[in-house]
């Protein structure tokens, strides 16, 4: 199914907007996600499909296989031990007796485990509305500002980016291209300026053109760099003297597929900085993409949004049931 699709290598920047150009637009969303988590599906259904014909039956055997597939995907100890536990006792009270309810049991757990995690980022609370993007190289930063753009241009808002990963000059050239695409201004003060510096210009810049959204990208960093987190530190200081409340959202952009260290780096930077959301990348490409239900089970942060691929229109807002249903599709 899908295989006429191909997997896009690692590409330059002007490559992916090029690509990203031509990303067709699909109405069924569903199945599109379906599709871009085909690599956590099969981890999870592996060997399961006899059963879910209803050619198996239902015993102990099948929940500890269940249990396997649920952990290799990343699903993580506390979200596996319930849905387990949940399912065994189902089962037992006969609740459970075939394919279809187990199914429609398992469906309704992970979605109640996902849930609290589905908080929509809301920017009308401010303006203009400040997204400080953070996280560790590679993660998807930059790109995920491009696609945000256009998200909230699509919703008829104005955003103007801040190119504050200063770092090095192909950073800035790079957010530059996704504010050429999204054709939405991008401030800047070119490599090896003060990140808190460029960001608040942009802030002000934005305040004086009455744009509704600035979204600030950021050098990638470990969480071990203390000078490097005392750096993030300083531009939330410094946004705070314009807007007490600025910045309204710091957003972790987090890689899937680096499954349970993902997840005990955004903790590190929570206890650091203090983030209000995750942006959750390359879903499309890993088995790990279980690394959902860890994440709600042990940050208690929001998921505002999901990437699923390298196109413009790859990352969406988080929704627990539609992200549940294309898994167990
Ligand atoms: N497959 C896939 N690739 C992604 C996704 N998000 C980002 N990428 C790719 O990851 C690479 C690094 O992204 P970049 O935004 O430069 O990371 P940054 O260092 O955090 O700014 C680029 O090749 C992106 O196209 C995603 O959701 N799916
Ligand atoms: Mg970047």
């Amino acid at each position: 199914m899908f295989g006429f699709i191909k997997r896009k290598q690692k590409i330059a920047p002007e490559a992916e907007i090029a690509a990203a150009k031509k990303q067709p637009q699909s109405e069924d969303n569903t199945t599109d996600l379906s599709h871009s988590l085909e690599k956590t599906k099969r981890t999870l259904s592996d060997g399961m499909a006899d059963f879910f014909l209803g050619k198996k039956s239902i015993n102990s055997d099948l929940l500890d296989e269940l249990e396997t597939h649920l952990l290799s995907a990343d699903v993580g100890i506390d979200a596996t031990t319930i849905i387990i536990d949940e399912l065994q006792s189902n089962i037992s009270r006969k609740a459970i007796s075939d394919a279809e309810s187990l199914h429609l049991k398992l469906a309704e757990i992970m979605k109640s485990i996902l849930q609290p995690c589905e908080q929509p980022l809301n920017t009308d609370s401010a303006k203009p509305f400040v997204i400080l993007v953070v996280g560790i190289n590679g993660a998807g930063k930059t790109t995920s500002i491009g696609k945000l753009a256009h998200h909230f241009m699509q919703q008829g808002k104005s955003v103007l980016l801040a190119a504050g990963d200063t770092f090095r000059a192909a950073a800035v050239e790079q957010l530059q291209e996704w504010g050429n695409r999204n054709d939405v201004p991008v401030i800047s003060q070119g490599t090896g300026a003060d990140p808190a510096s460029v960001i608040f210009d942009a802030v002000a810049s934005a305040s004086s053109k009455n744009i509704d959204i600035v979204i600030a990208d950021t050098a990638g960093r470990l969480h071990t760099q203390d000078n490097l987190m005392a750096e993030l530190a300083k531009i939330k200081r410094v946004l705070g003297k314009i807007d007490a409340n600025a910045p309204h959202e710091t957003l972790i952009v987090m890689d899937a597929s680096f499954g349970q260290n993902a997840l005990h780096q955004a903790q590190q930077f929570h206890n650091s900085i203090g983030l209000t959301g995750m942006a959750v990348t390359k879903l499309d490409g890993t088995a790990k993409g279980g690394i959902l239900f860890s994440i709600a089970k042990t940050l208690n942060l929001p998921v505002r949004f999901i990437g699923v691929g390298e196109g413009i229109n790859d990352l969406r807002p988080f929704n627990a049931s539609e992200f549940v249903d294309a898994l167990l599709e």
